[in-house]
């Protein structure tokens, strides 16, 4: 069959000779260089200056269409957007990027090589910031009024080394020489107070009033990068909030010899927007994260109430029907409060006004369960940096005490579960619960995350307001997921059911039919085998490790935590491998695991993991008797641009999460679009993936929410599945000897002790048997070449209800009542 065109009307019609005049154009005028002396980096650069030219036409069409349609708009705030690269979005997006490529191939200059010149923007941690990234992709996309609300980071996530096996973290530094996608809007600066103290008046009318006498001030400055959304019609934007201090420099202390003095209060404000995630296991990082989120949003709000009062002055009664705002997680939670005050405060509505417009105004996104990641803070702490915001808490918290006291009369125990306050030793303040108290819709992340949410987690609030707790399973942006990282797939499925399938990932059902189709098989799977090799070549490049393309490429990435379970993985190789020991003729498939992870800097077992990974790679990877068989790559700094590298190439995919602990995830997905085989836990969106693709095309293996439950009240004991397993004893004991760490035996012996003495909370050895065994099944299957073939073109096929816009259209349905607003041609 010919290749089918794409239905898609791109805004811009642009030739390669016009695009290659705009790139030279740049690079002489922007740049100041030429042809001779430029170097990746330049045209990197140049390129991206003549892509901006168009985006920012498109932008501004986008923007003067909202504000002559006076749209309702969707504000999205999030404390993470973890955008990766642009250019190649940006241009895959416009249509643009065979026009660029050709145009940079007449130049001399290899469009792929210039790619590899951006730095990624990371400025999130992992699956909340990639989702926030993917959505206000389909946000554009959709032509859906929008803006993505979130902080300007000076670094973003930690750079990655490995060093003698452990991950060493090195500052980012993505905009060191300049980013050419955000623009600077000193317009639009906000100021926003801190500290000081509140003081009670008297008005006129005899109405208590609040006046915050702020004791610091300091400056928000906005960075918009424009959001391209398919097809370059419609341009939204993500405004990222700096720091910088209000006051002006202090001549008159420098000039008196006070160098540093001068300079003091710009170093404290600029620490704000300083680095993503302060470690927090100090007083002082815990102060800066929660002056983080609040900086973030009193900038966002202000920037919404000033857009809102130049259509509508100080009429506030239209505010709901124009402003929705999503709280991503509860890291925005201060928002709420912050609107009170103004509203309260500012605008000197009363409280019930107030509050009536608040609890529509937002809406909250929980992701996840577990404990230590719902945030608390300490009153006293709110109390010092934001005074005012704790008085209105209180108040808040009073009088939905009063409405669960109607509900649960006298009931004090399901006050205590409900409040905001938590009373102990120290007073904490709830953010999860202020985020469902002062929002108007809640939801979780995927069907068993929502369900576990309103069993486990808010069952109160549920009974309360019925309806109000709601799922909106996660999903992926099909452009950056699927088009852009696998062009050669994505032209081979163009082939078989047209162009369009990046709006509309449905239409990929088309490619059911072909499952059983040998010359498809081949081709998909020749697909596979080119994008193995390229990153066979990036492993070789990173690591100097060589790997057989014809082994299974097992692939596991994500941040690295217990609860994800790489230490499950980790038992398994090492069991692999003294199986091949055993017995040099152990049948297996040849197979490379490969993995990609950060570990949050304080989190010492973590890290340890990364370490034992390492130590076994090293070890197995120098073993000539089992090298032909097994091999084990660690690549270091796991980020969007790399993961864009290993998903294409990935036959497997590891999603092996304790049951009941992984919300979503969104990495499933990724792999799975890419023809991926999912091994996986019945957790998170493994069982609607699973559900999609049906059983004979996913490996799902280990114990249920249920059973984990039911297992840990009847007592899990991990030292019975040590002594009745052989396996797992001799691996675990293989930890503490020195036979992966040379004359350091011990070193790897923190997870075996977390695994037995310290009681296994995440199930790795109850569940070690059962993935082992769906182990054996995929390397059963992956012999089978055709069978296998099958598989994956199913999973591919079947992803259509993972793409972020059906994610999005449920957002706008359940949650926003939204209105599309296509761009005029203005
Ligand atoms: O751990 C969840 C992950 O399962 C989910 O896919 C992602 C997006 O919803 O959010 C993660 N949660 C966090 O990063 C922090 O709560």
């Amino acid at each position: 069959m010919s290749g089918k065109k794409s239905n898609l009307q791109t805004e811009v019609t642009i030739s390669k000779s016009e695009f290659k005049a705009s790139v030279v154009k740049h690079l002489h005028c922007t740049l100041g260089t030429d042809e001779n002396k430029a170097n990746n980096h330049a045209w990197w650069k140049a390129t991206c200056a003549a892509m901006q030219e168009q985006v920012l036409e498109g932008l501004r069409k986008t923007q003067k269409t909202h504000y002559l349609n006076d749209t309702r708009a969707v504000h999205y705030f999030s404390a993470e957007f973890l955008m990766g690269r642009l250019l190649s979005n940006n241009l895959q997006n416009f249509g643009l990027f065979d026009v660029a490529n050709d145009a940079l191939n007449e130049l001399g200059v290899s469009l792929s090589d210039v790619l590899e010149e951006e730095p990624d923007m990371a400025l999130g941690n992992g699956g909340l910031g990639r989702l926030a990234a993917c959505f206000i992709d389909s946000l554009a996309t959709m032509d859906l009024p929008a803006i993505g609300y979130g902080i300007h980071y000076e670094h973003g996530l930690f750079r990655q080394e490995i060093q003698g096996g452990a991950q060493i973290e090195r500052p980012d530094s993505w905009r060191d020489y300049g980013n050419p996608w955000e623009i600077c809007r000193p317009e639009s600066i906000q100021e926003v107070s801190l500290y000081g103290y509140v003081e009670t008046k008297y008005g006129e009318n005899g109405r208590i009033q609040k006046e915050w006498h702020p004791g610091h001030i300091v400056k928000g400055v906005p960075w918009d990068i424009p959001v391209v959304g398919y097809g370059g019609k419609n341009v939204n934007v993500l405004r990222l909030w700096q720091s910088k201090s209000s006051g002006y420099f202090n001549w008159d202390v420098f000039n008196a010899g006070g160098y540093v003095d001068a300079q003091v209060e710009n170093v404290q404000a600029e620490t704000i927007s300083k680095v993503l995630y302060p470690n927090d296991e100090t007083e002082a990082g815990k102060e800066l994260r929660l002056i983080q989120q609040y900086f973030f949003c009193a900038c966002s709000l202000k920037d919404i109430i000033r857009r809102y009062k130049r259509a509508h002055g100080d009429d506030w009664s239209r505010f709901t029907d124009q402003v929705v705002i999503q709280l991503n997680d509860t890291h925005p939670a201060i928002a709420i409060p912050e609107l009170m005050r103004i509203l309260v405060d500012r605008a000197e509505l009363d409280w019930d006004s107030a509050w009536a417009i608040c609890t529509k105004v937002f809406a909250y996104t929980n992701h996840t369960l577990l404990p230590e990641a719902l945030e608390k803070w300490p009153a006293r702490m709110i109390e010092k940096i934001l005074p005012r915001h704790l008085e209105i808490i209180y108040e808040i918290n009073h009088r939905f005490m009063k409405e669960v006291d109607k509900k649960w009369p006298g009931d004090n125990e399901v006050k205590a579960k409900l409040s905001i306050i938590e009373e102990g030793n120290e007073k904490m303040v709830r953010m999860g619960n202020l985020s469902v108290i002062g929002s108007f819709a809640v939801n979780g992340v995927a069907e068993i995350h929502s369900k576990l949410v309103k069993q486990n987690l808010f069952p109160e609030f549920d009974a309360l307001w019925p309806g109000k707790l709601t799922n909106v399973t996660n999903g992926i942006t099909p452009r950056r997921w699927l088009k852009a990282c696998n062009p050669s797939l994505s032209k081979l499925i163009d082939k078989k059911v047209g162009a369009d399938w990046p709006l509309d990932l449905k239409q990929l059902e088309g490619l059911a039919k072909y499952a059983d189709n040998k010359t498809f098989q081949k081709q998909f799977m020749q697909v596979k085998q080119q994008n193995k090799e390229v990153l066979a070549a990036e492993i070789k490049r990173s690591l100097d490790l060589d790997v057989d393309t014809n082994a299974i490429f097992d692939v596991q990435i994500k941040r690295l935590h217990e609860y994800k379970r790489q230490h499950l993985a980790l038992l398994h190789i090492m069991a692999l491998y003294r199986r091949l020991l055993e017995n040099p003729d152990y049948d297996m498939h040849p197979r490379v695991f490969i993995f990609g992870a950060k570990a949050a800097p304080g989190y010492k077992l973590a890290k340890d993991i990364i370490f034992a990974i390492n130590k076994v790679a090293e070890k197995i990877n120098n073993d000539a008797r089992v090298n032909n068989k097994l091999k084990v790559a660690f690549l270091p700094n796991y980020r969007v641009s790399l993961a864009e590298k290993m998903i294409p190439a990935a036959d497997v995919s590891e999603q092996i999460s304790t049951a009941g602990k992984e919300a979503s995830g969104t990495g499933n997905m990724k792999l799975a679009l890419n023809g991926a085989i999912t091994v996986g836990t019945l957790d998170g969106a493994n069982i609607e993936i699973a559900e999609e693709v049906g059983d004979d095309n996913i490996f799902i293996f280990g114990l249920t929410v249920d059973e984990v439950n039911a297992l840990k009240k009847s007592g899990y004991k991990p030292y019975d599945y040590y002594y009745k397993n052989a396996e797992i004893k001799a691996v675990l004991d293989w930890m503490e000897t020195d036979y992966f760490t040379p004359g350091k035996p011990g070193a790897l012996s923190s997870i075996k002790q977390s695994l037995l003495d310290h009681g296994d909370q995440y199930l790795v050895l109850a569940d070690y048997e059962a993935y082992s065994e769906a182990q054996k099944r995929v390397d059963e299957a992956y012999r089978d070449k055709e069978r296998w073939a099958r598989m994956a073109i199913i999973n591919t096929a079947k992803m259509g209800k993972f793409t972020s816009d059906r994610s999005i259209q449920d957002y706008v349905e359940r949650v926003w009542k939204l209105k599309s607003c296509p761009v005029n041609k203005a």
